[in-house]
């Protein structure tokens, strides 16, 4: 059994590292909830697997299914895809999984976050969640790196940080009261740096429009490296998002980092705006307590939401019309990486992407 610390991973010694920093793999969960995943979920199974092949192709990948999924995700893998049994209540590993730590002397733990499904019984997007609260302790089992377990509801998709003691989120969502409500701005801030062995905390105002997760960082911005950030972007300022990307980039550029560097800021253009069709919205099963999928509701589509692997960078495919011009700016972003994009759609239709759907671990 895998120790859980009692100090916290600054004590220790230990960060997050930036996801551009060398991984040992990468972990993610399978879909199959049909209240949220269209026709009984078999074509998010397919772009999940769409997804595990290309980061296959990067780094080892190991899929967590449930005992009722286990041949049938088996079946849909390629042999180099590890298969684990662990039950989730959906498929957002980089929100249940673990925030996986370094101390720069080959040890490697995780943080096992708090998780309340983006918002708890009055504002959250299902009900029970208790599985996906025990998968970052499952994750750092198999893995055999120690736990932290932090004292704060966040999911990964809410943080991204520069490895050099930089964090950046968003107020709508770690300031949301459905989250942590008896904390103050800097009570949050102290748990984050606590817990990500960080020094900063750049702070962005809302995530993109009508994203469900109450703004995750992860679909609005993320960094290529160091004191270079990546936004979503629009030059449509009739669109809700003109006006959010503009704060964003305005906070950004009058912002410094942990290391006094300010931000060169890379503009992605947004996809769409993409709304979920009569056809899709009628796949999805009705239930109680669940976010519902109306035919004409605009999905929270953003290049951003990649994943930054060890040698490939993997992108989702969302409008032929942006596709070819976001892959570009990945590849100036990412010269030393392949840039391959995989349909992503049906990932979207569920309610983030790629980059929502993995969780890497870094070389210990
Ligand atoms: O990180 C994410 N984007 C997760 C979204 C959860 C959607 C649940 N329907």
């Amino acid at each position: 059994m895998t120790a859980t610390h009692k100090s916290t991973p600054a004590e220790d010694g230990f960060r997050m590292p930036g996801e551009f920093e060398p991984h040992s793999g990468c972990w993610m969960a399978w879909p199959e909830r049909p209240d949220n995943w269209r026709l009984g979920a078999k074509p998010a199974q397919e772009a999940y697997a769409a997804v595990a092949v290309a980061i296959a192709a990067s780094e080892p990948v190991t899929m967590a299914v449930s005992d009722g999924q286990f041949e049938n995700c088996r079946a849909l893998l390629p042999p180099e895809v590890r298969v684990v049994e662990v039950s989730t209540d959906d498929a957002w590993i980089r929100d249940h999984g673990p925030t996986f730590l370094l101390d720069g002397e080959g040890g490697r733990r995780g943080v096992d976050w708090r998780f309340n499904a983006w918002g708890g019984r009055n504002s959250g997007l299902y009900f029970p969640w208790d599985r996906d609260e025990r998968v970052a302790a499952k994750v750092l089992e198999v893995e055999g790196a120690g736990r932290y377990r932090a004292p704060i509801v966040l999911e990964g998709g809410a943080i991204h940080v520069d490895g050099e003691g930089t964090v950046l989120t968003t107020e709508e969502c770690l300031l949301n009261p459905n989250r942590n409500p008896e904390l103050s701005k800097e009570q949050i801030e102290r748990v984050l740096l606590d817990y990500l062995g960080a020094e900063k905390v750049v702070w962005l105002g809302a995530g993109v429009f009508e994203d469900e997760t109450d703004g995750h960082v992860d679909n609005l911005a993320c960094f290529a490296r160091p004191g270079v950030v990546l936004l979503t972007w629009t030059e449509d300022e009739e669109d809700p998002q003109h006006a959010i990307s503009r704060d964003a980039r305005e906070r950004l550029e009058a912002a410094t980092d942990a290391r006094g560097r300010g931000f060169e800021v890379v503009l992605l253009p947004s996809p769409g705006p993409l709304l979920i069709s009569a056809e899709e919205a009628e796949g999805v099963d009705a239930a109680e307590g669940t976010q519902p999928r109306r035919a004409g509701d605009r999905m929270a589509a953003s290049y951003v939401n990649f994943y930054l692997g060890h040698s490939r960078v993997v992108y989702p495919l969302l409008d032929p019309r942006h596709d070819e011009e976001a892959a570009g700016i990945l590849r100036r972003a990412f010269p030393e990486r392949e840039v391959v994009g995989v349909p992503a759609r049906e990932v979207l239709l569920g309610g983030g992407n790629v980059h929502c759907i993995t969780q890497q671990v870094p070389q210990g």
